[in-house]
């Protein structure tokens, strides 16, 4: 019941904020359960343990990537307590009819709100499972329409070492940058997430505005967007700059294509004691393998 399909979400779905009280009930619920999954996993059958249970609130937002706060993991949650996130301004750039600053306001306004529960796969083989609420990318970019020469949308992260202190060293080039190829980011599976466990998106995950692609690995996740650019060529990404050997474009998750410095095969679900194996799209194939068919998997990693 956790992992929806779109396709099963009615267009209707906006989340009221009445509907987000009895979200927190439930998930609170799911929390307990999961959290004496971590105590006792003993107890636990291998049935059980397939279950996406919702990673408990306390995990998601304390065991975190967001290397613009410090590269540690319980970093984001200390030194981005503070940030403020609004006003926030987007520019929509590029290949588009008008490129011109959008208020988050203007650019999300009267859009549904969806909520999505979603796997997600950190490249470094750990992974939770996170009730979002978002808006349908696609959504935004019919609202903005590209030009038909857009093939690519790409997305980047505030740089304002004052409010990210984590941009004052060199850990990687700033700003961070990612990107989609037109498809994917059209697909409905992906999401630019307002909020989470029925709450605005907390500073450490990203607020006020970040991506949230569940095929793919979390660095794909762009935090913090202020900009929106279309292109033709491929844009370069972040991770892929900083170590091409790495970390490539496509960043799909896929157990048969190894890190080169640790397996894929498996993964550590937060809150879990026994590794789980990591499945081909991170569980999504159905719905997204065709974007990718005839393409060597193993090349567009
Ligand atoms: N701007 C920015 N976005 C980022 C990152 C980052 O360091 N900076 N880390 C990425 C990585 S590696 C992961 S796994 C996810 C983590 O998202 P979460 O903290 O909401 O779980 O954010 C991604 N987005
Ligand atoms: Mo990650």
């Amino acid at each position: 019941m956790l992992i929806r399909r779109p396709d099963d979400i009615p267009s209707s779905e906006i989340t009221p904020e009445g509907l987000y009280q009895n979200r927190r009930a439930f998930i609170g619920t799911a929390g307990t359960l999961a959290l004496g999954a971590l105590v006792a996993p003993a107890n636990m059958g291998a049935a059980e343990r397939q279950k996406d249970d919702i990673t408990p609130e306390k995990d998601a937002t304390t065991y975190n990537n967001f290397y613009e706060f410090g590269t540690s993991k319980e970093d984001p949650a200390e030194n981005a307590k503070d940030f403020r996130a609004t006003p926030w301004t987007v520019n929509v750039e590029g290949l588009v009819k008008n490129p011109r600053p959008y208020d988050i306001n203007e650019l999300l306004g009267r859009l549904t709100v969806y909520d999505r529960t979603y796997r997600m796969r950190c490249v470094e083989a750990w992974s939770m499972v996170i009730p979002w609420q978002g808006i349908q990318l696609r959504d935004i970019i019919n609202r903005v329409e590209p030009l038909p020469s857009a093939k690519f949308v790409e997305f980047t992260t505030l740089f304002d070492p004052r409010r990210m202190p984590g941009q004052r060293s060199a850990v990687l080039p700033w700003p961070y940058k990612e990107a989609l190829r037109m498809d994917e980011a059209m697909h409905p599976l992906t999401l630019f997430a307002t909020g989470m466990y029925g709450k605005p998106l907390p500073n450490q995950n990203g607020a006020p505005l970040r991506l949230v692609v569940p095929w793919k690995y979390g660095f794909k996740g762009i935090k913090s967007i202020v900009k929106i650019r279309f292109t033709e060529a491929m844009p370069n990404t972040t991770w892929a700059d900083a170590n091409p050997r790495e970390y490539g474009f496509y960043a799909n998750v896929n157990p048969a294509v190894d890190h080169p410095r640790w397996s894929q095969a498996k993964e550590r679900r937060i809150g879990e004691f026994l590794k789980r194996n990591t499945l081909p799209f991170n569980g999504y194939a159905d719905q997204v393998a065709s974007l990718y068919a005839g393409m060597d998997l193993r090349k567009f990693y």
